[in-house]
């Protein structure tokens, strides 16, 4: 039943950037075999072998989902929307990471759930943490603790991290209340077939999801999707509204709209996949022979945000420090490391975007807009920006 499509090779994990660069460190750096397949049953794409999540969410987790304006005013819109929706009264999200949605709440109200130790310690601070994986036994656990069903449980860019989706969603079953809603948002699968955006394959994203997937993944579970928004953060994402099968909620004209593209444009059909990743193929090759001749012209190329979505690129594509000269980024505890499995140092935008740049790889692709608002300086002194998303390109100004 399930059939793979694209093979992007040995893998690092997105998350591991290494502290230095001695024997020891490299000689224990953890690779796995990444390959994507499709469930022609239930329409689900998904890594053929996930990692153990023990190794993934450690108390060393990098991503700070504040570190965008662009995530921190998408999180705060939604929470607005929310609440006036739904007027939930307790709330309970699964992956908090640093806090950025539910910081929008009264910290009453909320319970968070992260189990990656460092961040947990951040949002302890502000509001109940349970630092702790999600399944079914946190979820009772929590239950025996807080006495109280939750009318809203948010989950962003977590629920596809999670490989047991009997866990996930019979824990979710135990937690809400009857009329109580789910909203999930995730990568959509959709949007990476229309930008070729295979990177957001990766060891953490088990599954991108599908509507047509996540229906009937939901209804496996006695669950019902119910409404879903198509939204633009992470290069296109799905929000989607569950509710538990016989809750008050109507399927929307506007779930069922959205579904229809998804059927029109073949995502219930392997040969799609099979032609996608032939387009990833394509696009390794023109990446590659783009840098190579802006290497020979004697450019300088750096990378532009440490994603972990640049190091599928990096190793699938095998680009290292000989291309990119180095890779900037905002975050603190990224700067002074090296990128899994491909080892080009991380600094600052503030050192990195200097006078002798004249190429920055988009690794925050997703974030172009704040990214060249950002970087005008950069621009207007002819240095330009190079994308893989939807086409290998130089872009203009
Ligand atoms: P960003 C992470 O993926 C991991 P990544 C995770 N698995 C996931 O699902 C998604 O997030 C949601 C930096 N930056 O958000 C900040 C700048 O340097 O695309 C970040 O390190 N300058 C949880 O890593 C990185 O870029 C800037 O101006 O692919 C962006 O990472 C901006 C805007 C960002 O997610």
């Amino acid at each position: 039943m399930k059939k793979t499509f694209l093979n992007l090779g040995k893998q690092p994990l997105a998350n591991s950037f290494l502290s230095n660069l001695q024997k020891k460190t490299l000689k224990n750096e953890f690779f796995y075999n990444l390959r994507i397949c499709f469930n022609s049953k239930n329409f689900l794409v998904s890594i053929t072998r996930p990692v153990n999540p023990k190794k993934q969410y450690t108390n060393k987790y990098a991503h700070r989902a504040s570190e965008s304006y662009t995530m921190r005013s998408a999180f705060k819109k939604i929470a607005v929307k929310l609440k006036k929706r739904f007027n939930p009264r307790h709330i309970m999200e699964i992956g908090s990471n640093d806090g950025v949605f539910l910081k929008n709440f009264n910290k009453k109200k909320v319970i968070a759930v992260e189990p990656c130790k460092n961040l947990a310690l951040l949002t302890k601070k502000m509001f109940k943490t349970y630092p702790e994986f999600w399944n079914i036994k946190l979820s009772k656990k929590i239950q025996q603790k807080e006495k109280k069903k939750f009318d809203l449980i948010f989950s962003a860019n977590t629920i596809s991290h999670i490989p047991n989706l009997e866990e996930t969603f019979k824990g979710i079953k135990i937690s809400l209340s009857e009329n109580g809603i789910l909203v999930i948002e995730d990568p959509s699968l959709l949007s990476v077939l229309i930008n070729n955006s295979y990177d957001q394959f990766y060891d953490e994203h088990v599954y991108v999801f599908s509507l047509i997937s996540m229906k009937n993944i939901a209804s496996q579970y006695d669950l019902r999707l119910f409404d879903a928004d198509k939204i633009s953060t992470h290069g296109g994402s799905i929000r989607y509204y569950i509710c538990k099968k016989n809750a008050k909620f109507k399927e929307t004209k506007n779930l069922k709209k959205l579904i229809r593209k998804e059927i029109n444009s073949k995502l219930n059909n392997f040969s799609t996949y099979k032609k996608f990743s032939q387009r990833v193929f394509q696009s390794k090759k023109r990446l590659k022979n783009l840098l190579h001749n802006l290497k020979k012209k004697n450019k300088k190329i750096i990378s532009y945000g440490a994603t972990y979505k640049s190091t599928t690129i990096f190793n699938y594509c095998k680009i290292n420090s000989s291309l990119i000269s180095h890779v900037t980024d905002t975050t603190l505890n990224k700067q002074g490391k090296f990128t899994p499995g491909t080892h080009i140092k991380i600094i600052s935008p503030e050192k990195g975007m200097n006078e002798n740049v004249d190429y920055a790889f988009l690794g925050a692709w997703n974030f172009k807009k704040e990214i060249f608002n950002k970087e005008k300086n950069f621009i207007s002194r002819g240095g330009r920006f190079i994308t893989h998303v939807p086409k290998v390109l130089i872009l203009k100004k």
